[in-house]
């Protein structure tokens, strides 16, 4: 299938279901213009959507890149989830139905979420957390993940939540940038039926980490665990008052932080503010998804990423619709998990990844096909580009081509989706591949080295030219980071996102992957630095080099080269392998667990030392030509990284 070729499902839109909403019966195009026309009223108008306890004074205070949105407003996250539905007929509505790996069902409503939110809000006072305090998050999906984000919202604290699936290291390093108070965890979790020791990896970054003063435990796992000094189990901290004042909270105070892989070592501290960040939020999943009353929303993500971030916990509560979360993975312990879920709890609206359908894809179509998955009206896939192959087969076998699927395009530091279809506001062609169009309010241009926007057709960088109330307002502790990697490669005030794109001729947005050193690795991102320093950090390797190759199920493949301390020359190759894989997974986490391990004695360099990664990349992805080798500095490391590749990549074969 081209880009160009389209499937016509106006009449697929149609059938979904349209809400009331301030845009209803309004044209893209129309309120694509009223965006750019006055794009601070336009966003003000979003703004009254949510719940504030003092209006602003000002929409958008701009001094490029530091933009601070609806300045003066004071408004509680946790207020805008919960408390606005509990005088109304949600009350008693399931917020959250939780599935279990093992197939157990937990039931939260509005109102029983609201209480465990008060409660445990309290603990963290009586515990010291105070406003503007952090608190890491280190939690499996469980309920109690949302529990404790809310909870740090109503009090004012900072929440930086930790994917569970990150081990000792990713987490001492975002305590210890954010100088956590508290650190929330669980005795153990469960993935794929094997006991993941949370509190035990807690244990050793401790000693590491002083400004912790408390550990709240969670029982999950029922594991055996050691407790010490700091150490509080989650169910005494709550046993307090049912009730938590909210804090009024500044529109633009940081409602949290979410650590994110970069172009360097060090992952990024992406701050979200209260006020912008909820405007934004509940503006897209209206326009996206289009959410009414009686949606069972199903997103797959983790809450570890921000896709969990957002629209788990702060888009579908504000929403009020009832919604999934699920603990476990796609194929655990069949693979047919989504399908089971859709059909025993009627999802109507499924968002996932690329990663999970090619997955799926590969099991055979007889599984999703042994559910009743007619409840669905929505299909939606973000994190990766989706190839038009697998658009097609969810468009078919999942979605029975009775479901318009919306591609949605969007990052950590945007806060919420910026390219997409929206189903809450027009109907228009999907293109299978494609982003579509860019959300009312944003505007999404491709450009080329110098800045100037490309033709048709032709590929650039994507940037957006305008500023928007979800973006990210900073990089913590970092404000010159956050300068130099989103707002100098071309202006101060163009937000440049790392990502290559085009506009088709019929000015669709296609997707083209990143345009950096970022990999993603299962629709999860990983920076290639990030991940050489964790190489180095073997006790038998000096230099490491990392690039990718493309891969069926998982997107990426994390493809190393890797010199040895001549002190572990002797040891073999096929040993040391081993012995790094394992040390990856747990410096890094499984997700990092790498494809293929090259060992040679020189890494292809330019002659200012920077690694090659292009010619890596381009021998490892069997490309014919490699490029200018002009700037390398020694022209037998080219040959040696070759030779190497082409040894073994026979043997495996
Ligand atoms: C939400 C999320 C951001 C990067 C982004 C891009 C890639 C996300 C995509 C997509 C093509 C889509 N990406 N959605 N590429 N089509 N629909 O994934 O955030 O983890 O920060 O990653 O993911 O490369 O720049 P994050």
């Amino acid at each position: 299938m081209t880009n160009q070729d389209s499937v016509n499902l106006s009449g697929v839109y149609e059938k979904s279901e349209k809400i009331k909403i301030s845009l209803e019966g309004k044209k893209l195009e129309k309120v694509k213009n009223q965006a750019s026309e006055n794009s601070e009223q336009f966003w003000s108008e979003q703004a009254e959507n949510i719940l504030w306890f003092k209006k602003w004074d000002k929409i958008l205070d701009s001094n490029p890149p530091f933009y601070k949105w609806f300045v003066g407003g004071t408004l509680n996250a946790s207020f805008n989830c919960l408390d606005r539905h509990i005088n109304t007929d949600l009350k008693n509505k399931a917020a959250v139905i939780w599935e279990s790996e093992t197939y157990e069902s937990r039931v939260l409503t509005y109102y029983q979420l609201y209480t465990s939110v008060n409660k445990f809000a309290n603990g963290l006072k009586n515990l010291g957390v105070k406003k503007g305090d952090c608190v890491t998050i280190y939690l499996p999906m469980v309920p109690e993940l949302m529990i404790a984000m809310l909870a740090c919202a109503r009090i004012g604290a900072i929440h930086i939540v930790v994917f569970s699936g990150f081990s000792a290291q990713a987490l001492s390093d975002r305590i210890n940038d954010s100088n956590s108070k508290v650190v929330i965890t669980a005795d153990g979790g469960l993935r794929r039926g094997k006991l993941i020791e949370l509190k035990k990896v807690v244990d050793q970054v401790i000693p590491l980490c002083p400004s912790i003063k408390h550990v709240i435990v969670l029982k999950r796992a029922s594991n055996n665990i050691k407790i010490n000094s700091k150490d509080v189990w989650w169910h005494d901290v709550i046993e307090t008052q049912p009730y938590c004042e909210p804090e009024a909270m500044e529109s633009i105070s940081p409602l949290y932080i979410l650590y994110t892989s970069g172009t360097t070592g060090k992952p990024k501290g992406v701050v979200h503010s209260s006020g912008g960040y909820l405007t934004y939020l509940y503006a897209t999943a209206k326009w996206v998804f289009n959410f009414t009353n009686k949606d069972i929303f199903f997103c797959t993500a983790d809450i570890g990423w921000v896709t969990g971030h957002s629209y788990i916990v702060y888009a579908p509560l504000m929403h009020g619709v009832t919604q999934i979360m699920y603990e476990g993975t796609p194929d655990y312990p069949q693979p047919d998990r989504y399908w089971n879920i859709v059909e025993k709890h009627g999802a109507t609206i499924l968002y996932t990844t690329p990663t999970a359908l090619r997955m799926y894809i590969k099991f055979g179509d007889r599984i999703p096909n042994n559910f009743d998955l007619s409840s669905l009206r929505l299909l939606g896939t973000v994190g990766e580009p989706i190839n038009p192959e697998v658009w097609m087969w969810y468009f078919k076998v999942i979605g029975k081509e009775n479901c318009p699927i919306v591609d949605t395009w969007w990052q950590t530091e945007t806060g919420g989706i910026m390219i997409s279809g929206c189903t809450g506001i027009d109907a228009v062609p999907m293109k299978p591949g494609s982003g579509s169009f860019s959300l009312p309010g944003i505007n999404a241009v491709v450009v080329d080295e110098s800045g100037n926007p490309v033709d048709r057709d032709k590929k650039g960088y994507l940037v957006i030219t305008r500023p928007w109330p979800g973006m990210l307002t900073t990089l913590w502790n970092d404000k010159e980071k956050y300068q130099t990697t989103y707002w100098k490669k071309f202006d101060n005030n163009i937000y440049f996102t790392g990502d290559y794109a085009l506009y088709d001729i019929d000015g669709y947005i296609w997707l083209l992957g990143r345009a950096d050193d970022v990999l993603k690795i299962s629709g999860h991102r990983l920076g290639t630095m990030e991940l050489e320093s964790a190489f180095v950090s073997h006790r038998a390797i000096a230099e490491a080099a990392v690039t990718s190759r493309p891969d069926e199920k998982k997107g990426d493949s994390i493809i190393a080269f890797l010199v040895k301390r001549t002190e572990f020359n002797t040891l073999s190759d096929q040993q040391l392998r081993i012995e790094i894989t394992s040390h990856i997974r747990d410096s890094v986490g499984p997700i990092a667990t790498p494809g293929e391990i090259y060992f040679v004695n020189k890494l292809p360099k330019t002659r200012s030392g920077k690694i090659m990664r292009r010619l890596l990349k381009s021998i490892s992805s069997g490309s014919s030509t490699i490029g200018d080798l002009s700037t390398l500095e020694d022209g037998t490391s080219i040959e040696e990284v070759r030779q190497a590749y082409s040894e073994l990549h026979e043997a495996i074969k």
